[in-house]
Formats: structure tokens, sequence, C-alpha cells
């Protein structure tokens, strides 16, 4: 019998979004770690539980009920960030049709933000989990499974005589090593990929928090940085590569270099134990030197991923980003001087972005010449400070987000962007999908990495990469003509 089913539900809502996004959540499909985390504290205190990965399995809701029917679980845990919070609810309602009396529990980053509001509206839910969620769960779990008062659960809200009770009392978290790794076996292990990676591939996290403070960044879902030593990472890893035949991970951590000794020492252990895979991570232009980078590389670092956002000094300020231009420049040169692939990632529409900042950051990402460069428009997530000083000018109201993930009205499926000095959604779509075209479609880029691309792989990312700029080619194409045809029916009217 299980008493527990956990649901990830998809992360794109199907036929929404534009086509680079769309491309994207195909081509990344990564595991449930949060979920992962909470089925492996359940089971070890002998709780039986199942997760199902829509976003994963592509599960339709008809075949999601009868799962559910047949399983006849207890306790419903979701998951739900605030890009996913439709398909949450939607799964939520999915959840009680199928089983009336069932518990759901739902938790991540969105109710941690908004979840008395969430309780508020939703009477699906019977209970939200706010922040990390192994602990309460678990309680949570224990109580009511054994008709005890689980209301009584530090970090939990919930509902009582109409009214909506907030518990948010502990904010000591769980000691960072003694988290029981997450319960890989309960998912799709097969099913997992990401753009650049071919093989078996999965994601690890090596630390809890951030040390930082970007603007546009959820940070106080984060309760301090905690850092997981080289010693615990490289049993996951051991599982992982020897255990399971993982050879591509992808290290999600906010900035994984932050610790220099800690790096350095877990590419010592992974030489060390002999472990084959290859692996990319996320870190901070300023946290990066030709040493670890050295070392990171013949542990077997392929790619590493830096957000650079801007190339405006006070658009860069205004993010509260912390480094400089002269940062940027130097941690592309000596990522490619060590011989590892670079990503960097841009963002357009930031507060202060005018269309010159915008050029220039376009400008700059061509200098730079990473590997591969990602542009994104800036979105406010609520609680960022960015979101606040939006609301604070009058560009949105607090409920904004509530647009982004439900409205299919007047803003179908569209970020709700930062409209300043005239940048407007169009602008910023039309300035994001021009850079992709003119990043990736130079011919001395093209010919570069043919020349470079040795290996089978790295071939296939070059193809990955061309099918998406000829889709982008041909998609201005077609815009061009589109605005021509108007222009011409417009004359003839
Ligand atoms: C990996 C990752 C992704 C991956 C995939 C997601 C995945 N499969 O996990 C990719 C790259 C696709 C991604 C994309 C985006 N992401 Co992202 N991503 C992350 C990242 C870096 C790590 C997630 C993770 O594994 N964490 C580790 C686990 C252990 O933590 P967790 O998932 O939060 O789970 C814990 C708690 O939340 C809670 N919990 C979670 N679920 C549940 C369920 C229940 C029932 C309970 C009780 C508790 C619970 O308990 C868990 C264990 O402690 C986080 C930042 C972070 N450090 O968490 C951002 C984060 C989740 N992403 C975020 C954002 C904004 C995005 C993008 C919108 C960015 C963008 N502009 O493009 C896109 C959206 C893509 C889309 N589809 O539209 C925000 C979400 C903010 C919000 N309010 O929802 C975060 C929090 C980053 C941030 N600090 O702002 N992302
Ligand atoms: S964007 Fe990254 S570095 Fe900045 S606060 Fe968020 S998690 Fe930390």
């Amino acid at each position: 019998m299980t008493e527990v089913v956990l649901i990830n539900p998809p992360d794109f809502i199907k036929g929404e979004g534009k086509f680079f996004s769309k491309f994207l959540s195909r081509e990344k499909i990564l595991p449930p770690l949060g979920l992962a985390y909470i089925a492996s504290v359940l089971k070890q205190n002998g709780i039986s539980v199942k997760i199902i990965d829509i976003n994963a399995l592509g599960v339709p809701g008809k075949r999601l009920k009868e799962i559910l029917v047949m399983m006849n679980p207890s306790i419903v845990g979701i998951t739900c960030n605030t890009f996913t919070f439709r398909a949450a609810m939607d799964t939520a309602r999915i959840v009680k049709d199928s089983l009336p009396g069932v518990f759901l529990v739902m938790g991540g980053p969105h109710i941690t933000v908004l979840g008395e509001e969430t309780l508020r509206y939703h009477k699906e839910i019977d209970c939200g989990i706010v922040s990390e969620g192994e602990a309460p769960m678990l309680e949570v779990a224990r109580e009511y499974l054994s008709g005890g008062n689980w209301c009584a659960t530090d970090n939990i809200i919930y509902r009582k005589n109409g009214c909506v009770i907030t518990n948010r009392r502990n904010d000591r978290p769980a000691e960072v090593n003694s988290i029981p790794m997450p319960a890989r076996e309960l998912l799709p292990e097969n099913s997992y990929r990401e753009f650049f990676s071919h093989g078996k591939t999965t994601s690890l996290v090596t630390s809890r928090g951030c040390a930082f403070a970007c603007a546009f960044c959820a940070k106080w879902l984060k309760s301090g940085l905690r850092l997981r030593s080289p010693e615990n990472i490289i049993l996951e890893l051991e599982k992982l590569v020897n255990g399971c035949g993982y050879r591509n991970i992808i290290f999600y951590d906010d900035t994984f270099t932050v610790s220099e000794d800690r790096i350095r020492k877990l590419c010592r252990l992974i030489i060390g134990r002999r472990l084959k895979f290859r692996w990319s991570c996320f870190t901070r232009a300023d946290r990066i030197n030709p040493d670890l980078l050295l070392d990171m590389r013949k542990a077997g670092c392929r790619r590493v991923s830096l957000g650079i956002e801007s190339a405006s000094q006070r658009v860069l300020d205004n993010l509260k980003k912390g480094i400089s231009m002269e940062d940027a420049a130097r941690a592309v040169r000596l990522i490619r001087e060590a011989g590892i692939q670079s990503v960097a990632y841009f963002m357009y529409g930031s507060p202060g972005d005018t269309p010159g900042t915008m050029k220039q950051t376009f400008r700059f990402s061509r200098e730079l010449q990473p590997d591969y460069a990602y542009y994104s428009i800036t979105i406010l997530h609520p609680g960022t400070e960015l979101y606040d000083y939006a609301e604070e000018r009058g560009y949105i109201s607090r409920d904004y987000w509530r647009q982004y993930v439900e409205r299919n009205g007047s803003f179908p499926g569209r970020p709700p962007y930062l409209i300043e000095r005239g940048v407007t959604p169009e602008f910023l779509e039309r300035f994001q999908r021009n850079s992709y075209l003119f990043f990736y479609m130079r011919p001395g880029y093209i010919l570069k990495k043919i020349l470079h691309n040795k290996g089978k792989e790295s071939i296939k990312v070059f193809f990955k990469v061309s099918r998406i700029a000829f889709a982008l080619a041909g998609n201005f194409i077609y815009l061009k003509i589109l605005r021509i045809l108007k222009k011409g029916s417009l004359k003839g009217a």
C-alpha cells in the first residue's frame, strides 16, 4: 500500500509560450530533486511513498486519475513554483476529483512566498509547507497517518474554521550533510535530459541557499548558504556514476564554486576515485580562477555557465548583481583557456534597460565569444526586490503574477515584462529573437564550431543549436513577410 504520493506537475502549459522557451522546456527535463529529497526522508522513516513525475512522463489527466485511484494514497503532495502554479492547481483538482478524501499537501517556492494567499483561494489544498520540506512533511505525514495533531507542525499553513493559519516558526534548517540522498530510484531515471548532454543524465545540488542577493531572485526563499562537504558529495557521485551508470551530471547549485577549497577538494576526490563522467555547473564571474578551473577540467568539467546579465553597469547595479563587465570578460576568457566551454546568460528588460543598453549587451555578448549564449527577458517573480520595485513605481499591481500564470486573455502565456523607457513587450521579444539569430548564425561562429567540434557529441550539440538558429531564421523571415503583406493590405484598404 502507498501512503504518500508526490507529484511533479508539468512545467510548461501545452500550446503556450513562445517558440524558444517551448523548445528549451522539451530539451531540459530534469529530476524534481525537492520531491526526491522528501521521499527519501519519508522512506527512511518507514512511510511508503511513490513519485509521479508528470513533467518527465507526460501523464494525461485521465491516466493520472486511474493511477491515483489504483494507488489509493492517504496523502498526496504536489510541488509548486510560480511558473508551474497553474499546472499545480490543475493537478490538485484532478487529485481531489479522483480521491475526494485525500489529504492534499503543497510545497515549493511558490508556497513559500505566497502560501497564505494560495490556501485562501484554493480550497483543494489542505496544508501548505513553506521553505525546506523534509522535516515538516515528515511530521505532518506521521501525525496525519496516526490520527495525531499535524496542525502543531512548524513551517506549515492550514485552514481552521474558514481562517488560514500559519506556523512559520522554525527558521533553523537541517544540517545539510545529514539530509539523506534523494530517492532517485522512485523517478523515471532514463527520462531526464539536457540540451547539451548525451547519455544518462541527472542533476545534483551540493548546497542549500545562496550567499548573494540579486534583485531578480527569490532570495528570501533561502535560509543562508549551507554547503555539503566534498566527502558527502562524493558518496552521492559514486552511487550515481558507478551504481547507476550516469555519464552526465549537472550541478544545479546557484554558485557552485562559492568556496574554492571545497571544489578543489571535490575535484581531487573525483580524480582519486577514478569517477569517469562529464559535468557542468553554474557559477558567478567573480568566483573562478585559473588553478581552480584547471582542477575542474581534470575532474571532468566540460561546461561552466555564468549569469552575465547586462553590459550596462547601471543595469548590473540595479540588479544588485555585484559583478562588473571586466569580471565577465575575464571569466569567459579563463574558462576558454582552461579548455572548458562557457555558456553566458543575458537578460533584457531589467530596470534601467533601454534599447541602447540592450544593443550594448548584445554587442558585448558577441565580443566575449562564449561557446553558447542564452538571452532571456527579465521576469518579475513575486517576493523578489524587482517585483517590489515595479509595484512601487506602479508598473504592476500586487497580484500581477497571476497574469503571468493564469490569464489567457490580454496577456496570453506571456511573462510580466518590466516596461520602462519605451522597452515594450513586443520590442523585447523581437530583440530576444534577433539576438539568438545574430549570435548563432554568424558564419565565423559556425565555422569555428565545425573546426573545433571534434567529438561526436559536440557535433550533435552543434546541430541542435543550428536547428534552433534555422528555425529562428525561418520565423524571422516569416514575420518580415507578414509585416510586408500587412502594410500592403493596409495600403490597399
Ligand atoms: C534546477 C532549477 C531549474 C530547472 C528545472 C527545475 C527542476 N526540475 O527542478 C530549469 C533549468 C528547467 C529551471 C527553469 C526555470 N526556473 Co528554476 N530553478 C532551479 C533551481 C536552481 C534548483 C531546483 C532544485 O533542484 N533545488 C533543490 C531542491 C532540494 O529544492 P526545492 O526544489 O526548492 O525543494 C525543496 C522545497 O522547495 C520544498 N518543496 C518543494 N516541493 C515540495 C513539495 C511538497 C509536497 C513539500 C512538502 C515541499 C516541497 O522541499 C524541498 C526540499 O527541501 C532553483 C533554485 C534553488 N536553489 O532551489 C531554481 C528556481 C526553482 N527556478 C526559478 C525560476 C524563476 C525559473 C525560471 C522561470 C527562470 C527563467 N527566467 O527562465 C525557469 C522556468 C522554466 C519554465 N519551464 O518555464 C525560481 C522559482 C521562483 C518561484 N517563485 O517559483 C527558483 C527558486 C530560483 C530562484 N531563486 O529564484 N529551473
Ligand atoms: S541569482 Fe543566483 S547568485 Fe543571485 S541571489 Fe539568486 S541564486 Fe544567488
